[in-house]
């Protein structure tokens, strides 16, 4: 007897797979989580959200009517959308990618899609090739793609998992970019999708060429992920957390590798961190222990269909009666600096602040622009910090860069926000 429970407990150990910490309560914070990224689905204004649509295909649990509807969206929406950009000649290399993984995650023939520019028609793979071609001149004769290295991996990872052979002078910019230190911006959330891309590459065993460089590349974005792992777990933010633990998996991590960060994630989604539907779909996948590689070989069949979501009390928030002082400065490109005050309600968004103060009609003025992750400010007193000259408005706190946006940042207390214009 006793000795048949051991061997149940042996077997059940033996058969755990990397990084598994779970528990009953677990279970149920990543079926809160779930049900969060879901019901994300009905309030979406703007266009259906494909990060979204690809962490609801990878999860364990679905609801596999209301998937299918957003299927739909994305398949009218978000096509119509990228045909646009694509007839103006942007490049829109992520979206492509991400709309290539949400099809492929739901089992959808990928040769069935295409876009019609300037009259001609041409496949979605056959679209994001060709940005992916002219992201790769971009870099041979800038040192910088079109858009990011974060884009750049994503065409990488969408063409990979597609079955498609990533042309070896696209996966060798990539590979060159991580070997010689040129992925700057955001860094951690850059190298944990560039890992995923190139251990795809490795997967696929057509990549021997240069095999020795891939292995140098994938051994240098493990090592960096992993240095970069702070002493509360987290792996850069804890928004960059989860694509990190999901490249530590892909690229074959062990238990002691990332517990501490998957427990890090759970206590952040135990304290509502994650409300941006964004945030959650690149962390949820991480907390299955599945990573965006799974997406090449989902087969769609015998799916769970549990999924309900319970309808929702409304809940009134009325705005607080304390108010908060708030300082906002602007630094626009010239240096010259301005410095405004407004009292707000307390846990106001930004957003919200940033509208009162523009009607006390002092000067300041703003504009933003919609984006996946919500909205982004792009004109701040006239001045435009355009991408295209590698400018942003950057915000900060008492000095301290946030790492939230204008809608998800809360404003809770006294404190001097700066938006600064600054090249990147
Ligand atoms: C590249 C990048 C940037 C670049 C984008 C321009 C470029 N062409 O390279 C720059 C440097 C401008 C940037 C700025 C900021 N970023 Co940023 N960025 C990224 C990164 C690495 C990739 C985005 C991307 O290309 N996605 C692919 C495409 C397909 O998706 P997309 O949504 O259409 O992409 C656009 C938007 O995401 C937008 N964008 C970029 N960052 C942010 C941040 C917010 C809050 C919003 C609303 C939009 C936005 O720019 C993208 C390119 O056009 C992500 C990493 C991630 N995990 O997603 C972080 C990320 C989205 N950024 C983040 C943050 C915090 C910021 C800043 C608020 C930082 C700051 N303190 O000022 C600012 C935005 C301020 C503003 N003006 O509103 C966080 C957001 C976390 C959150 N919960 O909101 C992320 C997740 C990084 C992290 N781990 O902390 N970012
Ligand atoms: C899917 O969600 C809707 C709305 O919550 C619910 O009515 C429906 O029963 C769910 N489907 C399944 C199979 O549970």
């Amino acid at each position: 007897m006793h000795s048949l429970i051991i061997l149940a407990g042996l077997l059940a150990f033996v058969s755990s797979k990397p990084c598994d910490t779970e528990g009953s309560n677990n279970a149920e914070l990543l079926l809160s989580l779930n049900k969060d990224l879901l019901r994300s689905l009905e309030g979406q204004e703007g266009l259906p959200n494909p990060s979204v649509h690809l962490a609801l295909r990878l999860s364990d649990y679905h609801n596999l009517s209301k998937e299918s509807d957003h299927l739909t969206k994305l398949k009218t929406n978000l096509h119509n959308d990228i045909a646009s950009s694509l007839s103006r000649g942007q490049s829109v290399v992520g979206l492509l990618a991400l709309y290539t993984l949400a099809l492929k995650a739901s089992c959808y023939d990928l040769n069935t899609v295409s876009f019609t520019v300037g009259g001609k028609s041409e496949t979605l793979l056959t679209h994001l090739k060709r940005q992916m071609e002219q992201e790769k001149e971009h870099i041979a004769y800038s040192h910088r793609p079109l858009t990011n290295y974060y884009q750049y991996s994503q065409g990488v990872l969408a063409l990979c998992v597609s079955g498609i052979r990533v042309n070896s002078h696209v996966s060798n910019k990539l590979i060159k970019a991580v070997d010689h230190g040129h992925i700057n911006s955001e860094i951690i959330d850059t190298y944990a999708m560039a890992g995923m891309a190139l251990q795809c590459v490795k997967d696929t065993g057509s990549h021997v060429q240069n095999a020795a460089d891939l292995d140098t590349a994938l051994t240098k974005i493990k090592l960096k992920l992993l240095a970069s792992q702070r002493a509360d777990g987290h792996i850069g933010n804890e928004f960059s957390t989860g694509l990190a633990v999901q490249a530590l998996l892909a690229m074959g991590s062990q238990v002691a590798e990332c517990a501490a960060s998957m427990e890090a994630m759970r206590t952040d989604a135990r304290s509502n961190t994650y409300h941006n539907p964004m945030a959650i779909s690149q962390t949820l996948p991480a907390l299955q222990q599945k990573t965006y590689l799974h997406v090449k070989s989902k087969e769609c069949l015998n799916e769970d269909d549990s999924l309900v979501l319970e309808p929702r009390e409304p809940v009134l928030v009325l705005p607080s009666q304390t108010k908060v002082a708030l300082m906002v400065e602007v630094v626009k490109s010239s240096g010259a600096a301005a410095e405004y005050s407004v009292d707000v309600p307390k846990g106001s968004s930004l957003l919200e602040a940033l509208v009162l103060l523009q009607g006390k009609n002092n000067g300041f003025t703003f504009e933003k622009e919609s984006s996946l992750w919500g909205p982004f400010l792009s004109v701040v007193n006239e001045e435009q910090a355009r991408q295209s000259d590698r400018r942003y408005w950057h915000l900060s706190s008492d000095g301290t860069a946030l790492s939230q946006g204008i809608n998800d940042f809360k404003i809770e207390a006294a404190q001097k926000i700066t938006i600064k214009n600054t090249s990147y």
